[in-house]
């Protein structure tokens, strides 16, 4: 229950909708323990096989399974690549994705806002991970809840599309804290849209200032070389260990 003000006071609880600034206590810190635990038991995992893990967040619909089949279909070739999907309800991005031919596996989480790191762990044996060089994880479309499950991954990207508004790395701070990549997605609308991408990235690099930022669209390809090209070092990297976290 909201108790606190931002400065720390003790506030009159209220059953109705909270007005004005009003901050949260976190009541979920045994949750999230147990599943930093099992997170960690994920990056061991990733590590003995020197697959790199990549956790893809965002609003929904800001174009992250659109991404996951692009991403699919020019690096397919040259890496072997899977998809594990989270949504709240049906196959339907799962469908998407193996279209292109590579494994895709849907996790329906029957109304949870996010996926869990024991979501990800009980599908872990569903892949062959000695023979995935990247797997990503397409979490539910929220920038919210995802933001403080740690799913074991070795890189958060974040997606931010110029249909949502240019406001969101401040309201929304802790997703663009924890990622390390933030994506500019549909830029193709740029021209018909009052949205500023120098605006958006001093803000999110206000909240983050080591966060890398790519500005992309997956109609036109702008920005898909330079995607691909970051994440192909991290594969070599990784195979080479240079970020194996354990
Ligand atoms: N203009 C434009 N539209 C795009 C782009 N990428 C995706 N879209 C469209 O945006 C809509 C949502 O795309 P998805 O890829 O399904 O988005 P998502 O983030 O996976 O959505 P959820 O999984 O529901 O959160 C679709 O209609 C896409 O065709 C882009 O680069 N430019
Ligand atoms: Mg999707």
């Amino acid at each position: 229950m909201c108790e606190k003000s931002t400065t720390g006071q003790a506030v009159e609880k209220s059953t109705k909708a909270p007005r004005g600034t009003v901050a949260c206590e976190n009541t979920n810190i045994n949750l999230l323990k147990a599943n930093d635990y099992v997170a960690d038991v994920i990056r061991k995992e990733m590590a003995k096989h020197q697959t790199l893990l990549i956790n893809v967040t965002s609003s929904a619909g800001s174009g992250k399974t659109t991404l996951m089949q692009k991403t699919a279909e020019r690096l397919k070739d040259k890496l072997n690549m899977a998809v594990m999907v989270g949504d709240l309800e049906t196959e339907r991005d799962a469908v998407r994705i193996r279209e292109t031919g590579i494994q895709a596996l849907q996790i329906v989480t029957g109304g949870i806002c996010h996926l869990e790191s024991q979501m990800i762990h009980q599908v872990l044996d569903q892949f062959d991970l000695a023979n995935i060089d990247l797997l990503f994880i397409e979490n539910v479309g929220n920038l919210v809840c995802p933001a403080s499950f740690d799913l074991g991954e070795d890189y958060r990207v974040t997606l931010i599309a110029t249909t949502e508004g240019d406001d969101k790395p401040k309201k929304y701070p802790r997703m663009f804290l924890t990622s390390d990549l933030m994506l500019v997605s549909k830029s193709d609308l740029l021209p018909h849209l009052p949205f500023s991408v120098d605006a958006v990235t001093k803000d999110a690099r206000e909240v983050n200032h080591e966060l890398e930022v790519i500005q992309i669209s997956s109609l036109t390809d702008e920005g898909i070389d330079a995607w691909c090209d970051w994440l192909v070092k991290k594969v070599v990297a990784k195979k080479e260990g240079k970020n194996v976290l354990v």
